[in-house]
């Protein structure tokens, strides 16, 4: 085996799924309602989801590894912690923990390295630790495998901004987010590796509540051979994960979210490189099912196979239908159940192995987004 992704598309042969055992709603934390708004059926509650919704999660799961198996490509599963217990640092303690669904908010995978995230919830400071078998493993087989983790963040109050969601309306949420004036703030690098969208030399962060420039600062000087990027969708009240909002189809192709446009100034580099940026289908369902974090926008979350096979859940039809438009073979994937354990097929996923290498998409580089430059 070979730890080896440079990208979200190349053909892949190896992928880690999540699981949903023991997941549980998080207690109060300090940006808690970022994930879990006064609107939510979950606002109120804490603790051990129903066992039957596990029971479907799971169920969908298992059949997207199978999936996935049948297609050649090897699935691992990480090892769920009991996540219904309490836990601390010397800096703080949550009620429950989290889960190892979604694995890709952990996970970022760069070349020959799997690089443990500096995540911004408290609840889930222990996650990776559901994916240390199949690191060990990793290790233990890859002889270039460099098993890696982002600096532990103290996540004490300091990280945040106490008073953001004080009286705040949903313009002035919007408002707010479009002054990049989040509930997380510039103490320490946070950041989830689902905010992290790879194309080969050039990584593309989204800034946002999950993700600050301290992180992206760190995470290029981490990488040194790379170029990070700080991009934003102004129209995104609600920044978390780049990955229901920007996504790679094949090389020199882009989907974005209708709703969360990226701004002219910053898409001059991917017209500079010759790559397209095509609007998502619409969603074709009006709401997220029972008990879920995301936005009906899950239905842009989609799996790449290789540059003609995409994973779609199974009822988004205007999804399946654009990306059939587009000349992709379009497997469906029944997958609304485990939506509401933290996200769809992309999320539900970190990529160990995927061909290729590392290529230079932008060799015209726009001034504007860089990191290091701004
Ligand atoms: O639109 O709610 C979900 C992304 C999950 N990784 C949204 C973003």
């Amino acid at each position: 085996m070979k730890v080896n992704s440079w990208n979200d598309y190349d053909p892949l042969r190896h992928i880690i799924v999540g699981r949903a055992e023991h997941t549980c709603i998080p207690g109060w934390e300090p940006a808690l309602e970022a994930k879990i708004d006064r609107g939510s059926d979950m606002w109120g509650k804490w603790g051990p989801r129903p066992l039957e919704t596990v029971e479907k999660g799971n169920e969908e799961l298992d059949y997207f590894v199978n999936v996935l198996e049948s297609r050649g490509i090897r699935v691992d599963r990480p090892t769920p912690l009991q996540w219904n217990q309490s836990a601390h640092t010397p800096d703080f303690s949550t009620q429950t923990l989290f889960g190892c669904m979604p694995p890709r908010d952990v996970l970022l995978t760069v070349g020959s390295e799997i690089l443990s995230a500096a995540m911004m919830m408290r609840c889930r400071f222990w996650e990776y630790l559901a994916y240390h078998p199949l690191m060990q493993k990793y290790f233990d087989e890859d002889p270039n495998f460099r098993w890696e983790q982002a600096p532990r963040p103290r996540l004490t109050d300091a990280s945040y901004q106490l008073d953001y969601f004080d009286n705040l309306t949903q313009t002035g949420l919007e408002e707010k987010a479009r002054n990049l004036d989040f509930v997380t703030n510039e103490h320490e690098p946070l950041f989830d590796a689902a905010d992290i969208l790879r194309l080969g030399k050039d990584l593309f962060c989204q800034h946002g509540l999950t993700t600050n420039r301290r992180a992206m600062h760190w995470l290029q000087r981490h990488f040194p051979d790379h170029r990070v990027h700080s991009i934003n969708f102004p129209d995104d009240p609600n920044p978390i994960h780049i990955d229901a909002t920007f996504v790679p189809l094949r090389p020199g192709l882009i989907m974005n979210n209708p709703v969360r446009r990226l701004p002219p100034e910053q898409s001059r580099i991917f017209a500079a490189n010759g790559w397209q940026i095509i609007d998502a289908a619409w969603p074709a369902h009006d709401r997220a099912p029972p008990m879920c974090y995301s936005s009906v926008w899950l239905s842009m979350n989609v799996l790449v196979i290789d540059h003609k096979t995409v994973c779609v859940e199974a009822s988004e039809v205007n999804q399946l239908e654009q990306l059939d438009g587009l000349g992709f073979e379009v497997i469906p994937i029944p997958f609304r159940h485990a939506y509401s354990f933290g996200g769809g097929l992309h999320c539900a996923t970190a990529d160990v192995e995927r061909e290729g290498t590392c290529e230079d998409l932008f060799p015209k580089q726009v001034p504007g987004t860089q990191i290091l430059s701004n």
